[in-house]
């Protein structure tokens, strides 16, 4: 705030400052939001220019520093942004333009594809709009460049050249300084940050990203580069499987304007993982590429499986669920003008791309059968089994529909129910064991809130199949006190609760349980998370007195946050270890009452991550198992979804 203070406002600059206005005005409609979602898209939208760059064949580093002034750099050796004058207004060069004006990102790309889809691709100037502060350093031609910007993107000094380039590289190199004014808070998280730049550099082959983290003592450095490209994403994400068969299946197909790339390896678990991605942004809805892929796959095998005998004349086609059962895919597509559509944005519209992945898969993975013929008959055995599993997981459904109908409202024994029957205010609290479900029904309001113990960890659904999972006790109360029904049946609309509440405790036991069933629902019970339906009650970590009243802390984040705000605070805090030693009185306080409690709304990104978390932890791999406890002991937020 005080640099805007200083800042003279001469002519060009209030130009420049009405050219981004609308950005600092409604930062939602160019970042999403001004969440911390939104704060990270600021690094996104600064990595992805170095991306294209490399896209294009002219960079192949990018190092992304999270400083210690909160501050964040990237750095990449592509051809530099332009520094000559900018023939729609000569005044300016063209950095400068890229820095001010909307959109003015990739208007004079060249050839070859912009990433401009979804949230990104608005430009490096929404960036600077959005910072206190942006340094920009460019090496080109021989020459190195400065400018300065602050205050949301106004001109504090004209590029200038300020001496030779070391080794006449070429480059670019944003600093910039998130804007607090602006964002709830700017604290960049290491983790996202890690997360999103590995992916990147899988799907970009071979380009070398760098992640250092200076907030970090000591200091967090990782490398990111795969000259596998996305033949090692699939390796990663099956890493904590057990694969069917060591080999990748690779192959790629491109046309004019458009290409794509697949890898495909099925593991020994029941559920798809089918990732897909348009011009390197994840397309989390499908679309398009996806629509073709599964359309080829499930022609592709079954005429393989008929042609072999593997398939007899007189059985019907196999499903392409069933062929699809373990298997983890990438779809990485790239094409001019991608059109995201959907609830998120993240559904690709384009027709064109479905008839490539289409084409290339009917040609290409019918030749990786032949020449494959032992995994080929590996896959289509796999998916005879997943079949008639099918087959008894519809029995084993009936059975539960069917005891529903004669055991009267076809609820289960321990449901403790709420009286109202309007889903939208009704809400279910799942509860670890039977001495917490007792305080949780003195706690609860009997008209909207109703109650379920579950006994102990609920039967772990990555390690069975369908059939037998609706077998187990824990898992059919859910399924009957939701209402929803399981599975492919799956509907939204019957469900009898809007609000499906977890509640564990805070700690590794709690978060186990917390994982198991949000895998549950992720796999069983999708749109439940799509809708936001599933929450995780958070009960609090600490409590202290403030006078005479308790006040508690939820983290140890609130309790520092606490401790500043109360820097005499003398009395000691209490550590709460668990939901089973609170009275009803205090869980009511804290965690059950709606006005008072903090409840963490689970979305499809947190699901995920404790869909992976459940992998790694109840996979087969020791050692990947191990390596995970190992590295995330500390992070607890992360187990801690
Ligand atoms: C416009 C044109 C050209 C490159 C870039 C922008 C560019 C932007 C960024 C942002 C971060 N790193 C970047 N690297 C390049 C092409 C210029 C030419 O034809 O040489």
């Amino acid at each position: 705030m005080t640099e805007q203070a200083v800042l003279t406002y001469e002519a060009e600059d209030i130009e420049i400052l009405e050219g981004l206005e609308p950005v600092r005005k409604r930062p939602g409609m160019f970042i999403g939001s001004t969440s911390t979602t939104g704060l990270h898209h600021l690094i996104w939208e600064v990595v992805d220019n170095s991306v294209d760059e490399a896209m294009q064949g002219f960079c192949t580093k990018i190092i992304v520093t999270l400083l210690q002034d909160g501050g964040c750099r990237v750095e990449d050796n592509g051809r530099g942004i332009p520094v000559d004058p900018h023939p729609s207004d000569p005044s300016k060069t063209a950095a400068e333009i890229v820095l001010t004006v909307l959109h003015a990102g990739g208007k004079f790309g060249g050839s070859g594809y912009k990433v401009s889809g979804g949230l990104h691709g608005v430009g490096v100037s929404v960036v600077n709009a959005l910072s206190k502060r942006l340094d920009l350093e460019i090496d080109r031609g021989g020459r190195r460049y400065e400018m300065k910007f602050a205050g949301g993107g106004t001109t504090v000094s004209k590029l200038k050249p300020v001496g030779d380039s070391p080794r006449k590289r070429t480059g670019t190199t944003v600093v910039f300084w998130p804007d607090q004014t602006i964002f709830d808070d700017v604290e960049f998280r290491a983790q996202t940050v890690m997360e999103r730049l590995q992916i990147m550099a899988f799907l970009n082959k071979s380009l070398e990203i760098v992640f250092i983290d200076e907030r970090q003592d000591p200091v967090l450095r990782e490398i990111y580069k795969y000259n596998g490209g996305i033949q090692d994403f699939v390796k990663h994400l099956n890493s904590s499987k057990e694969p069917l068969f060591k080999k990748i299946c690779f192959y790629e197909g491109a046309e004019p304007e458009q290409e794509v790339e697949i890898a495909l390896q099925w593991n020994t678990t029941y559920y798809e993982s089918i990732h897909s991605f348009a011009n390197g942004i994840s397309t989390i809805e499908g679309g398009m590429h996806e629509e073709g892929f599964k359309k080829a796959l499930t022609n592709v095998i079954n005429k393989y499986a008929r042609a072999r005998k593997l398939l007899k004349d007189n059985e019907a086609n196999l499903d392409g669920k069933d062929i699809r059962e373990g298997l983890t895919g990438i779809i990485s597509v790239r094409l001019r003008d991608p059109q995201f559509e959907g609830q998120t944005k993240s559904k690709l519209g384009n027709v064109t791309i479905r008839s490539l992945v289409e084409k290339t898969t009917n040609e290409k993975l019918s030749q990786w059968l032949e020449e494959n013929p032992r995994e080929a008959s590996q896959i289509i055995q796999k998916a005879i089994l997943a079949s008639r599993a099918r087959q008894a997981a519809a029995n084993a459904r009936d059975l539960t529909r069917r005891k529903s109908a004669m055991g009267g409202a076809g609820l289960p024994g321990k449901l403790i129910d709420c009286s109202s029957k309007n889903a939208e205010i009704s809400e279910i609290f799942i509860v670890e064991g039977n001495s917490a479900g007792g305080s949780a029904k003195d706690a609860r309001d009997p008209h909207t809130q109703a109650i379920l113990p579950i006994r102990g960890k609920i039967l772990n659904v990555e390690k069975s199949r369908m059939d037998k999972m609706l077998k187990n006790t824990e898992i059919q109360a859910l399924i009957m006190a939701i209402g929803g029904g399981v599975g492919d049946d799956f509907d939204i609309t019957k469900v009898r609760y809007h609000k499906i509440i977890i509640l564990a405790d805070a700690d590794v036991d709690g978060s186990h349980i917390r994982t198991l069933l949000l895998t549950f629902f992720l796999r069983q019970m999708k749109p439940l998370i799509e809708s936001g339906f599933v929450y995780a009650a958070q009960p609090p970590l600490y409590s202290t007195l403030v006078g005479n009243t308790k006040t508690y802390l939820k983290d140890d984040q609130a309790k520092a946050e606490f401790l500043a705000s109360h820097p005499n605070h003398k009395n000691e805090f209490q550590r709460l270890k668990g939901l089973g030693e609170m009275d009803f009185s205090e869980l009511e306080a804290t965690t059950m009452n709606p006005a008072k409690r903090s409840l963490l709304q689970i979305n499809m990104e947190q699901a995920s991550i404790a869909d992976e978390v459940c992998s790694i932890l109840m996979g087969d791999d020791v050692e990947v198992r191990r390596k995970f406890i190992q590295q995330n002991a500390k992070d607890v937020r992360f187990l801690d979804v």
